[in-house]
């Protein structure tokens, strides 16, 4: 039976839980942890026992050594010097996660929705009771619609040990936030044109590069770490860096050129671009001639793509533009058109990541020394279990003749098959939900409530309450990343290597690690011959002993690194390649565009402008946090405890608006901000547009330290361009208006 699903506040449960919260806090600023962190009190007679783990703040995946004291409490964490991920030193965030096990919000028992004098709320229950209810009703979902209805919603490690219960029950209807809201553009973009997506962490190789173009990408607020040090080192060697921002962004703070664009215009730069290095023969000629398939197209393509012309779109200087092109070419192919990572732009994001490529393509730097290597992994056997039963439908059969290029599902099909109204032919019952946010996640909030309002049952497992655990039925508290063990990490890298993640102490509270949850919940549901093993322990030595490796090793090294198996990492001079794409080449004029039915090759459109005054909201990352995960971490706060909205001194001149001053934001659907946020005025900005970072402005009271602090830029993300190639959210065709006084809370979002 479907049920309307209040949100309920886990504030509601324990007692004095903002109290001990405070007092926490002040615990963890003067502890002995902070003054770890910070190098100061290193305790020279402390004996430390380390474990190895690789880092669960963000997905670049750094791996390190937890160390604990004596008593076993865990004091600091640092990289692991044989990982080419961190090369031995974690970023701020990295560091700051021992946070998250001392986090005294973190979620600490099982829940269970129930409705008490005719309010719901959350009630706790052992874990026993928990996973019965889980397993009854997805069972009752598969008796009455089949096993596929149940759709799980995963980001990071917990997702691989959940999606194998899923399988095993019978859906392959399951997504990841990091394909359509994230880089499933620029995968598909660069498969179209190399045959080989990008993936993670991307194979560029900036310590060797002689110029890198980071065009909307912002190495250094983005902190994924072995990219940001390779950059700072190729600075350190005299490479050039090319900024394209119409934000001057620390990046832009250490490039020769920043090109301050109109935000939405860069396919416009990219074909410029293009136009002088084939109209000033600037390309690499033997590599086009050998490898490249459809130049002539091209050439012609762009034949009035001049600067001239891309100067009335993109606010640049036709000079400005020559100049760069220039620079590039003189670099070439020690050249790096850098893909970015958050790639859902506009909607057309798969076009303008081909033309990325392509450029790439004609400085010739895929699988050069200082462009892009050739990445390699190290393959691990799984372990064996029975074969999953075979799904009547799935993720394919949702986005029907939708989205024909994407390679994986797209979360925001999921949501629209869970709204009866879209008349889906597969509809979405039931969701299971793991490390993954999703109200402040998916873009337009109030399609995915009401999806979420739609289903019948909906599990969430998380470390902490979250917007998303309010909606769930039942709650499963995961324990950190450093209380447990995960699957290998097996990255591709420069070279094949693979880390351990192991605990460093005991569960708190009554938490559990996912690979467990996934186990008992499998036993509940009947699925018992799907996890033939006792732990995980056992599936790790398994994987292991057959890779030439043991637990035992893993345990003393955490990182070990094998020889390449499938050649170099660069071309050799003219050696024969053959790419994965139709033509067997690198596609300038993309086949499997054009059998798809889109351009094969890419070209401008125009995208909407502000209404009169609106501005643009652009939104990205801050060096201290990871998208909403860590605005309650105890350490990372006293980093940064709030976001900052960047506006144009000239346009806070017009408003009236002044330095930190707080204001609320208004968008073009008349969504207003729950929050207000501190204004920096900066001349850091072009004056159509405002920045602002992504993951604050919670409204979870239990999150004590961050509660209401800040605005979210997802309460402001209504207008949604999907990219008709891959599904892809297009998310920045938003524009914000300022109020200066406090709304009225009835006209709130
Ligand atoms: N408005 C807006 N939306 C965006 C973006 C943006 O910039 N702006 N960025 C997009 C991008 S690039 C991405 S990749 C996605 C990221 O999307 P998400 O990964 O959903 O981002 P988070 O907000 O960090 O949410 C993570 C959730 O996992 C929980 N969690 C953390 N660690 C663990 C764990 O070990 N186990 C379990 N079970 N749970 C855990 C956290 O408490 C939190 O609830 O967001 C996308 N959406
Ligand atoms: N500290 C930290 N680092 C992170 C993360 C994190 O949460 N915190 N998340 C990681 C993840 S999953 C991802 S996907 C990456 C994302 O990181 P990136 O892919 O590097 O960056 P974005 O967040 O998409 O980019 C934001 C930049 O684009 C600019 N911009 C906005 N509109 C336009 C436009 O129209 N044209 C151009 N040229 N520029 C524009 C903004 O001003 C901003 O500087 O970061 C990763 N690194
Ligand atoms: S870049 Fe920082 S947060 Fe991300 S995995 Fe590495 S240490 Fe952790
Ligand atoms: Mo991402």
């Amino acid at each position: 039976m479907k049920t309307r699903r209040d949100f309920i506040k886990i504030s509601a449960l324990g007692t004095g839980g903002l109290a001990a919260a405070g007092g926490a806090y002040k615990w963890a600023k003067g502890s002995e942890i902070m003054n770890k962190l910070s190098g100061e009190a290193a305790d020279k007679n402390l004996k430390l026992n380390r474990y190895p783990t690789y880092c669960e703040v963000c997905f670049w995946k750094c791996a390190g050594w937890t160390h604990t004291d004596d008593s076993g409490k865990i004091i600091k964490i640092i990289g692991n010097d044989n990982d080419p991920h961190s090369n031995g030193r974690m970023c701020p965030r990295g560091t700051g996660g021992i946070g998250m096990y001392y986090d005294e919000d973190r979620l600490k028992t099982p829940l269970i929705r129930t409705t008490k004098k005719g309010k719901q709320t959350f009630r706790k229950a052992s874990w026993d009771e928990a996973l019965e209810v889980i397993a009854k009703n997805f069972n009752k979902i598969k008796q009455k619609y089949g096993p596929e209805a149940v759709a799980g919603f995963f980001h990071g490690s917990p997702g691989s040990h959940l999606g194998h219960t899923l399988h095993a029950f019978g859906s392959h209807t399951e997504a990841h936030p990091s394909y359509a809201q994230c880089r499933g553009p620029r995968e598909v973009g660069f498969a179209a044109t190399f045959g080989s997506g990008v993936g993670s962490p991307e194979p560029t190789d900036i310590r060797d590069t002689k110029c890198l173009v980071l065009i909307g990408s912002h190495i250094g607020e983005n902190m994924h770490n072995g990219q940001v040090q390779e950059m700072a080192d190729a600075i350190d060697k005299g490479a050039s860096i090319i900024t394209v921002d119409p934000r001057f962004s620390t990046a832009a703070s250490k490039s020769k050129f920043w090109l301050p664009i109109k935000p939405s215009t860069d396919i416009a730069l990219l074909m410029a671009w293009i136009h002088v290095i084939i109209n000033n023969e600037l390309y690499d000629k033997k590599y086009v001639e050998q490898y490249a398939y459809g130049f002539k197209e091209l050439k012609e393509h762009v034949k009035k793509m001049t600067p001239e012309w891309a100067y009335g779109i993109t606010t640049i200087e036709p000079s400005s533009i020559r100049k760069t092109a220039y620079e590039m070419a003189a670099a070439s192919p020690a050249a790096i058109i850098h893909p970015g990572r958050h790639a859902t732009w506009y909607g057309d994001d798969t076009q303008r990541e081909r033309a990325i490529a392509i450029l790439n393509a004609l400085l010739g730097s895929w699988g050069r020394r200082g462009g892009f290597y050739f990445k390699e992994a190290m393959s691990l056997p799984e372990y064996p279990t029975p074969e999953p039963p075979h799904p009547k439908w799935d993720w394919k059969d949702i986005h029907g003749d939708k989205y024909p290029l994407a390679a994986l599902p797209v979360s925001n099909a999921l949501v629209e098959a869970t709204i009866p109204e879209n008349n889906p032919k597969h509809q979405i019952r039931s969701w299971l939900v793991a490390g993954t946010n999703l109200p402040l996640t998916l873009p337009n909030k109030d399609q995915t409530i009401k999806a979420i309002q739609e289903l019948e049952f909906m599990a969430v497992v998380d470390t902490m309450p979250m917007e998303v655990t309010g909606y769930a039925d039942v709650v499963l508290p995961e324990c950190t990343y450093l209380e447990r063990y995960d699957y290998i990490r097996a990255a591709p890298h420069r070279e094949p290597h693979i880390a351990l993640r192991m605990p460093a102490a005991k569960p708190k509270y009554e938490s559990k690690p996912a690979w467990w949850i996934a186990k008992k919940l499998g036993e509940k549901l009947g699925l018992e011959k799907y996890f033939p093993w006792e732990n995980i322990e056992e599936v790790l030595d398994w994987q292991l002993y057959r890779a030439g490796s043991s637990l035992e090793e893993m345990k003393k090294v955490g990182v070990k690194k094998f020889e390449r198996a499938y050649g170099a990492p660069y071309l050799k001079e003219g050696e024969d390649y053959e790419f994965y794409t139709n033509s067997g080449k690198i596609e300038l004029y993309s086949t499997e565009m054009e059998n798809a039915g889109f351009d094969p090759m890419p070209s401008f459109t125009q995208h909407e402008e502000p209404p009169e005054n609106f501005y643009r909201l652009i939104y990205g990352r801050t060096p201290a946090h990871t998208f909403s995960r860590t605005a309650n971490n105890p350490n990372l706060v006293d980093l940064k405890a709030e976001p900052l909205l960047w506006i144009n001194p000239k346009v806070a001149r017009i408003w009236g608006i002044e330095n930190e001053q707080y204001i609320w934001l208004k968008n073009q659907d008349d969504k207003i901000t729950q929050f207000p946020v501190k204004v920096r005025v900066t001349e850091r900005i072009r004056w159509d547009s405002v920045f602002m970072p992504h993951g604050f402005g919670h409204s979870i009271k239990r999150l004590s330290r961050t509660y209401g602090k800040g605005a979210s830029d997802a309460e402001m993300i209504t207008n949604v361009k999907v990219d008709p190639v891959m599904g892809g959210t297009g998310m920045r065709a938003n524009f914000v208006t300022f109020l200066t006084e406090e709304p009225k809370t009835e006209t709130r979002s």
